[in-house]
C-alpha cells in the first residue's frame, strides 16, 4: 500500500528592519556669526558653500532647520561635535537630534 506524503512547504521570509533615522537640527541664536555656522556646516556636514548658506539662513529666519538625516549614532556624534566646536570658539551655537517620524 502506498501513501502520498505531503510535505509542508513553508517559506521563511527574511525581514531586515531598517534602522530608525535621526534628524540633526540646527537652532538659531542671536550671537553666533553667520560665517561660523556656514563653516561648521561645510566641515562637519560636508555641504557646499551655497547649501550651507541656505541652511544657515533658514535657521536664522525660521528659528531652526533640519541639516541632515543619519543613523542615531552618527547624528548624535555630528550634533555634539558641532555644538562643541561652537563652545570652543565661544559661541552658543546648538545642534540637536530627533528621531524621524
Ligand atoms: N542669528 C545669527 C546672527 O544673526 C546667525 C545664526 C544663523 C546663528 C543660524 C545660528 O543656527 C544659526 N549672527
Amino acid at each position: 500500500m502506498s501513501r502520498t506524503v505531503v510535505k509542508p512547504r513553508t517559506k521563511t521570509k527574511q525581514k531586515t528592519e531598517r534602522p530608525r533615522l535621526y534628524k540633526v537640527i540646527l537652532l538659531n541664536d542671536d550671537y553666533t556669526p553667520r560665517e561660523f555656522v556656514v563653516k561648521i556646516l561645510r566641515s562637519v556636514f560636508r555641504m557646499g558653500d551655497e547649501q550651507a548658506y541656505r541652511v544657515m539662513m533658514t535657521a536664522h529666519k525660521l528659528g531652526a532647520c533640519v541639516v541632515a538625516v543619519y543613523t542615531q549614532d552618527v547624528a548624535e556624534t555630528k550634533a555634539s561635535e558641532s555644538t562643541e566646536a561652537g563652545r570652543r570658539a565661544g559661541h552658543p551655537l546648538t545642534f540637536t537630534t530627533e528621531p524621524e517620524d
